[in-house]
């Protein structure tokens, strides 16, 4: 039947209507409906082994567009709409955001099931189907407020399978029902599945309070995503969720596995496990439970599932280093303490130094230790990450098998962050090198013949104006907030932490504001733009966006800065915001403390669009920059070993690195003391401003004070350069010819020959 057809025929049945006598939800929803039916529809791909990716998050993001185009019916949609006088962007405007993750981790997980299922790979991925995602971000007299976001409406992607496992709980079982998301696979007609598990009866209000009784658990288990592990309240929730999630994905695979015929003892030769940071990583001992429980025995399951489970690590924070102590899981699953001892005991035994062990001696539990030492792989997700891991976070465990360790550079779907949110830019690149690109993101370097091309770098200037007007445009309906769009526009989007240095591009802002102030104007007029949450108990996270919108209210309000200098900081910054501002960028702020940041994957999805970064040498910028070349980046700071070094020494808190001798410095203090000027204390909350006034001058924990004047200094040099329109534009045509190689179909590519090894 014809596409037409069909959407008659769907709204028909669901609304007694035509499509032209719909309503925006109502076509929403009856595309939907339809493209969801076609991706169910599609067969899984054919393969030896098949991959069980297992996470916590998936940041999928909205999926009626992105289906569209992996259905290759994007632009017949768009024309059947328009016939009907209809916009698709408007449509999809309709769809909730599924804000399943929290930010960089989650959404790696997305990028990779597009991929994988691009590639024609068999593997599902496996998480939980929390009722409210990531919290929906206001702003309120300056400072974050929380609120819940219900994204799951009557229709949604989720497709129920009518599969249920029973989870055994300490004291009590709960049914985990099984929901599934199909993921088509660009231009081949397979499609994967992201399986996400939920109880049965969930409460149908958010979660306020939890009494860890039987009642609670089984109604809210899957109630709400935890915002980041700062969340001290109800930490042992989070284990009933993580061992919910495992058990009934172990489950699931055993249950797979003997439907396709094979014998549990082929499981190594049939599947495969990637454990997503620490988060599942109770699915090594649940399978040895299920795997002994079915006779079994333990050495043979243990030495299967090493062979089946290999881990990924996404922070050398060692505050995110999950260390669960053995009583919570005593009571949420005290099946697993019988095999987390006795693989603690044979650990012990074949390396008694405790830097390794799995139980410490306060007897928590490791999990990236058990992960280790019970799977057969472990990788970092930027080169400079998997050299620290093995150089210094995790190198009692390198030199005890140097062999498991590798290094998988993360990558983002050009899918999403090229095609379809910058569809002008992928059609200026295909008519200078066909549309292959799209298929193979490596095809992206033939941009490199047009650098002398003036009329490509004029075109290339032309979509990034319209990127930028468009999102001005955006701001506007959604925030009043009014920006100039011949102005720079500088972005530091992601989630708020201390060691992504938000407060050193403040520190920026307000050395601008001076100068003008001062009488002395930038060369170009300066948009600096924001987006990011921060956990709800993160302190010091949410002073710093206090900081933030403080210094937006106070420019918005000087007729003498405003022409020159802009702050925005857009709010509940999520992937649809994401999608509309990296079009729109100039100047893409990677600053973290090096060291810091594993790899980062906004940075990626900048450079596709034309952004130049301005980062330091940590994560995957290193890699960006020896891609692109020092000419096409602006790299500042102290490098990776000279901040490990710094963490190291004799001041009280167990450094050599004294903020105050940097905060004394030339031009330092005053832009640390603003933070606590007149002017600032006016628009903002005196208490909050000078505790992190006091914390920027004392602690600074991740020495913004030690990199701040080479910031400000590499950043006044990109703002200059800018002016020179052509070179400009060749910086740009050079990062996006370069941008292939982080295209995450290449991430799994290596995933797959390295690690998994599906077909
Ligand atoms: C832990 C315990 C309890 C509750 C929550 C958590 C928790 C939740 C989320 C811990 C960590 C996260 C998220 C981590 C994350 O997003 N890491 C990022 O992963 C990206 C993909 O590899 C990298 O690019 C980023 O550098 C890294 O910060």
């Amino acid at each position: 039947m014809q596409l037409k057809e069909q959407l008659f025929q769907t709204t028909q049945e669901r609304f007694g209507c035509s499509p032209d006598q719909c309503d925006d939800h109502q076509l929403y929803e009856a595309l939907l409906i339809l493209t969801r039916t076609m991706a169910q529809n599609r067969p899984a791909p054919a393969g030896g082994r098949k991959l069980y990716y297992f996470s916590a998050e998936f940041l999928m993001g909205k999926l009626l567009s992105n289906n569209l185009l992996a259905l290759g019916l994007h632009d017949e949609v768009r024309a059947l709409l328009a016939d009907l006088g209809r916009d698709l962007g408007v449509i999809e405007s309709m769809e909730p955001e599924p804000s399943l993750g929290n930010g960089g981790l989650g959404r790696l997980a997305a990028c990779f099931l597009d991929s994988i299922a691009a590639l024609g790979l068999p593997g599902d991925g496996i998480g939980l189907n929390y009722h409210y995602g990531l919290f929906k971000q206001q702003f309120h007299r300056n400072q974050q407020t929380e609120v819940p976001d219900p994204w799951l409406e009557a229709d949604s992607w989720l497709i129920p399978t009518g599969v249920v496992f029973d989870v055994p709980f300490g004291g009590f079982d709960l049914k985990a029902v099984l929901y599934d998301i199909a993921v088509p696979g660009a231009g081949n007609g397979y499609a994967n599945r992201l399986h996400l598990f939920d109880v049965a009866e969930p409460a149908p209000k958010p979660w306020v309070g939890i009494g860890f009784d039987k009642g609670d658990i089984a109604h809210n288990l899957t109630s709400f995503l935890y915002p980041d592990d700062s969340d001290e309240a109800g930490r042992l929730l989070r284990v009933y969720q993580q061992y919910f999630m495992v058990s009934a994905g172990a489950q699931l695979i055993l249950a797979e596995l003997e439907s396709r015929g094979y014998a549990l003892s082929t499981l190594a030769d049939h599947v495969v496990v990637q454990i997503n940071d620490t988060h599942p990583s109770m699915v090594i001992p649940e399978l040895i439970r299920l795997l002994t429980a079915r006779g079994m025995s333990f050495d043979e399951a243990l030495d299967q599932v090493r062979r089946t489970c290999a881990y990924t690590n996404h922070t050398i924070l060692a505050e995110a280093l999950e260390k669960w102590p053995l009583s919570f899981i005593e009571k949420a699953a005290p099946q697993l303490v019988p095999v987390i001892r006795e693989l603690d005991r044979r650990t012990k035994e074949a390396h008694p130094d405790p830097k390794v062990a799995i139980l410490d001696e306060q007897n928590r539990v490791h999990m990236a230790h058990m992960d280790i030492h019970c799977g057969f792989s472990v990788n970092g997700v930027a080169a400079l990450h998997t050299e620290i891991l093995k150089n210094a976070e995790l190198k009692a465990f390198y030199d005890l098998y140097p062999e498991k360790f590798n290094n998988k550079t993360n990558g983002v779907t050009l899918r999403r962050w090229l095609e379809a949110c910058n569809p002008e830019l992928a059609s200026l690149i295909d008519s200078c090198i066909g549309s292959d690109w799209r298929r193979d993101a490596a095809k992206l370097e033939g941009l490199l013949a047009f650098q002398e091309d003036d009329g490509v770098l004029t075109r290339l200037l032309e979509v990034k104006q319209h990127n930028k007007d468009h999102l001005c445009r955006v701001l506007w309906a959604r925030q009043h907030i009014e920006i100039d769009p011949q102005s720079i526009f500088d972005i530091q989007v992601k989630r708020l932490h201390e060691y992504k240095r938000q407060q050193m591009n403040a520190l920026y802002i307000i050395h601008k504001y001076l100068e003008i102030k001062a009488g002395k104007l930038p060369e170009q007029p300066v948009t600096v733009l924001f987006g990011a949450k921060a956990a709800p108990a993160y302190v010091m996270a949410k002073r710093i966006i206090h900081l933030i919108l403080c210094l937006q209210q106070l420019i918005d309000r000087d007729p003498q800065v405003r022409p020159w200098l802009r702050v925005a900081m857009v709010e509940n910054y999520n992937v649809t915001w994401a999608e509309r501002l990296i079009p729109a960028c100039d100047i893409s702020e990677q600053i973290s403390l090096a060291s810091k940041e594993a790899s980062g994957t906004g940075n990626m999805k900048f450079m596709a669009n034309g952004a130049v970064t301005l980062g330091t040498l940590d994560g995957a910028n290193v890699e960006i920059a020896q891609l692109v070349g020092e000419e096409n980046i602006y790299t500042f700071g102290r490098h990776s070993d000279q901040v490990i070094q710094l963490y190291q020494g004799a001041e009280p808190d167990g450094r050599s690195y004294r903020p105050l001798d940097f905060y004394h410095r030339p031009g330092v203090e005053r832009l640390v003391d603003f933070l606590v000027s007149p002017e600032l204390l006016a628009v903002g909350d005196p208490a909050e401003l000078s505790a992190l006034w006091k914390d920027m001058k004392t602690k600074d924990w991740f020495m913004a004070l030690l990199d701040v004047e080479d910031y400000i200094a590499a950043k006044d040099l990109a703002v200059r350069d800018y002016g020179s329109r052509q070179a400009w534009a060749k910086k740009m045509l050079v990062n996006i010819a370069k941008s292939g190689y982080f295209s995450s179909d290449r991430t799994i590519r290596q995933y797959n020959e390295d690690i998994w090894h599906l077909n």
